[in-house]
């Protein structure tokens, strides 16, 4: 049996989209900043899809370590960028490993519209910027990049030697449990502050973005959650939209945002679709999951949100009609 629209509403307990009250959340402190050009084009009258990569653009272009062309590089010392936007329509785009390109955001929103594919990958996406009219810019890392690369290469004791990979954390002389990419940096932060949002628009339409540099001092080639779909981002308009932040291998595992998407499907709030997936995290990760960070934020159809963490500290950045502020997550640790 094909249900319409209100069948579907009524079985997955979700009732009609909240139209006219649009809604932008993000992850994390930086998410003030990208809401508000988010919130610009919102309160406008505006398509989320554009809020979502205008928004999430202000973070690329700003004093990161974590996304854009400012951000920590890689362990070889390359800036290498991902990023994934998905619309109201399931149409999605995503670019990944793509570096000297200020707005990977917006590289994917291109890949989305005018290329018969979802996903491009390094040169070739970077040649795609290129023949889109991106700017390549110089190969140069920020300040701040490069003393946090300098102090890594102090204390990583890195030695590009075959198989250094397999060592365990320790012997490597590193905290976490990747080798060259450390869960938590030595200042006691968690090696990760990508962003991520996700809208409703005046029309009641959904959609999200995600962009990052991926973990600081990665092994060269390593692509994180953030451009795939269905891990770092997911929409279905008829339900809802989830994104993540985090260490990357352990939300692909589980296909986090999609998992936490499915669950408000079956009529979980964003709150509860969240706290699901971070469990079942926990439950794969057993006494590892106390080294590793993740969280997931989500929005339904109802203009509800909600998120959950592994770890205390994770907030993120809601913008409506009637408030902007920063809302601190739940967490599975106190
Ligand atoms: C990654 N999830 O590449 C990203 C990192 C991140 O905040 O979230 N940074 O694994």
């Amino acid at each position: 049996m094909l249900l319409n629209n209100k069948d579907f509403a009524m079985t997955v307990g979700i009732n009609a989209p909240s139209k006219g009250n649009p809604i932008v959340i993000s992850t994390w402190d930086a998410g003030l900043d990208a809401n508000k050009a988010a919130w610009k084009i919102l309160s406008g009258g505006g398509r989320a899809l554009d809020a979502v990569e205008e928004g999430v653009k202000v973070t690329e272009a700003s004093r990161s370590c974590c996304v854009g062309l400012n951000a920590n590089p890689d362990r070889d010392g390359y800036v290498t960028l991902d990023a994934c936007i998905m619309d109201e329509f399931f149409n999605c785009g995503s670019v990944a490993f793509l570096e000297r390109i200020k707005h990977p955001i917006s590289v994917a929103r291109r890949v989305m519209e005018k290329t018969p594919h979802v996903m491009l990958v390094g040169s070739g996406a970077q040649q795609f910027a290129i023949a889109e009219g991106f700017p390549l810019e110089e190969q140069k890392l920020s300040p701040d990049a490069q003393d946090a690369y300098d102090r890594w290469l102090k204390t990583s004791e890195y030695k590009p030697v075959i198989n250094i990979e397999n060592m365990p954390g320790r012997q490597a002389g590193l905290r976490g449990h990747g080798p060259f990419a450390p869960a938590q940096l030595e200042n006691g932060e968690w090696n990760h502050d990508t962003i991520g949002m996700v809208a409703m628009d005046t029309n009641g339409n959904l959609s999200g973005s995600c962009t990052t540099s991926g973990m600081a001092f990665k092994m060269r080639g390593r692509v994180g959650d953030s451009p795939i779909i269905g891990a770092g981002l997911f929409v279905d308009n008829e339900v809802g939209a989830c994104t993540a932040t985090g260490q990357g291998e352990d939300v692909i595992r589980v296909s986090g945002s999609h998992t936490v998407v499915a669950l408000m499907t079956q009529g979980l709030s964003p709150e509860e679709a969240c706290k699901k997936a971070i469990e079942k995290i926990i439950r794969i990760k057993k006494d590892k999951a106390k080294d590793i960070q993740v969280a997931f934020i989500a929005l339904n159809k109802k203009g509800e949100t909600g998120a959950f963490a592994i770890q205390k500290g994770f907030n993120y950045a809601l913008r409506n009609k009637t408030s902007e502020k920063l809302i601190p997550a739940k967490s599975w640790f106190a």
